[in-house]
């Protein structure tokens, strides 16, 4: 499944790496690339092995914020 977020709170190229660093370091993650400048976050994962909300969890225990704009969230489509 791939899903798209907003992420807020990222003031440099090194919090996008953090990100996406975490991301992929996540279970079921396939790929994650967070992009700096589009404040964007786009991943990749196996929905049999996590769920959005923990993708979303996982970004907020770094002090930042996502919204989903693109993907399902408790198992409906955004
Ligand atoms: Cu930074």
């Amino acid at each position: 499944l791939q899903a798209k977020f907003n992420i807020t709170g990222m003031h440099c190229e090194s919090c996008a790496i953090d990100i996406q660093e975490t991301l992929k370091a996540t279970a079921g993650v396939h790929s994650a690339e967070v992009s700096y400048n589009g404040r964007q976050a786009t991943v990749d994962y196996d929905e049999n092995v996590n769920q959005t909300e923990t993708l979303i969890k996982k970004i907020q225990d770094l002090n930042y914020d996502a919204t989903i704009t693109e993907g399902e969230l408790q198992g409906e489509k955004v």
